[in-house]
């Protein structure tokens, strides 16, 4: 029987990447996401391409009430999850903390830390009781360093460096592995989303050089997710060629 893999904002970027990519190496997928139309797309190729078993969960991660029915409406058999992919996340806005706008900390607050705690809370009781499971949260290089104006965004993912920390050390004894994939600079839709649908914008992010695809991440994600039972993989730390940490990164116009 195949395992099961739960990866949250699997409609775009790295958790579609993920989903993939664990689907090609033979888990049933559960993927959860806002937008119905394109969890609807990824399950129809999952199922086509690899042959696999695939539930389409549809919310919004912010919604305790919601997360908590989700996972208790699952059925028996999807219930014994083995991978939970902690990815649903976003940054909202860039600008100086004494000019930022509360409603975008809000929802990063809420997606990126609440949201994933939700989840967390849900899925982990069931992974104690199979006795075996496996949790990857997806952080960044924000979560390692502050950078200018990213303040907010940099604290949620520092808070989620915290929290892989704290739940490696809760769950060491049930057999639970916890580990941190932390990306650089991504080309998927994060970029415009941070600035509010404004492609022209996020696209002079990744001008100049190449940044990672959603896929490269999605790699590191599986090759955590690969090692046999006696290691684990706590801190994955993958970045651009041309990115040396959050803020310097070598364009082709660099001399
Ligand atoms: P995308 O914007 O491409 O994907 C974000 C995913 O999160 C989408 O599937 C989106 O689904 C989901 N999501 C966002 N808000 C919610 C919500 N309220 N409820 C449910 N799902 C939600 O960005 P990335 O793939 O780049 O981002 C994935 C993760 O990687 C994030 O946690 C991000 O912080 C992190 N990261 C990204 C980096 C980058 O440079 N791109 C670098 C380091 C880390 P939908 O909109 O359908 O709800
Ligand atoms: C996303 C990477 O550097 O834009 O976490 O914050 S960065």
């Amino acid at each position: 029987m195949k395992k099961i893999a739960l990866v949250t904002g699997a409609t775009s970027g790295i958790g579609k990447a993920t989903a993939q990519i664990l689907a090609r190496n033979g888990y049933n997928l559960m993927i959860t996401g806002r937008r119905k139309e394109l969890l609807e797309e990824l399950k129809e190729e999952l199922a086509i391409k690899y042959n696999c078993d695939v539930l389409a969960l549809h919310f919004d991660i912010r919604n305790r009430t919601l997360v908590e029915a989700a996972i208790d409406r699952l059925p028996a058999a999807w219930k014994k999850i083995a991978v939970l992919v902690n990815n649903a996340g976003l940054a909202t806005g860039l600008a100086p903390v004494q000019e930022g706008v509360v409603e975008d900390w809000e929802q990063m607050i809420d997606t990126n830390i609440k949201g994933l705690l939700y989840i967390t809370r849900k899925v982990a009781p069931l992974m104690i009781e199979a006795g075996s499971g496996h949790i990857v949260n997806i952080t960044s290089i924000a979560g390692k360093e502050a950078y200018e104006n990213g303040n907010v965004y940099c604290a949620t993912k520092h808070a989620i460096d915290a929290l892989t920390k704290g739940m490696r050390i809760d769950l060491l004894k049930h057999r639970i592995k916890v580990t941190s994939v932390a990306p650089g600079m991504v080309n998927t839709e994060f970029s415009t989303v941070r600035f509010k649908g404004d492609k022209a914008r996020a696209g002079q992010v990744y001008e100049g050089f190449v940044p990672l695809e959603a896929g490269d991440v999605a790699e590191a994600v599986w090759f955590a997710v690969s090692r046999p039972p006696h290691v684990n993989i706590n801190d994955l730390l993958i970045m651009p060629a041309a990115q040396a940490n959050a803020v310097i990164v070598h364009r082709q116009t660099d001399h």
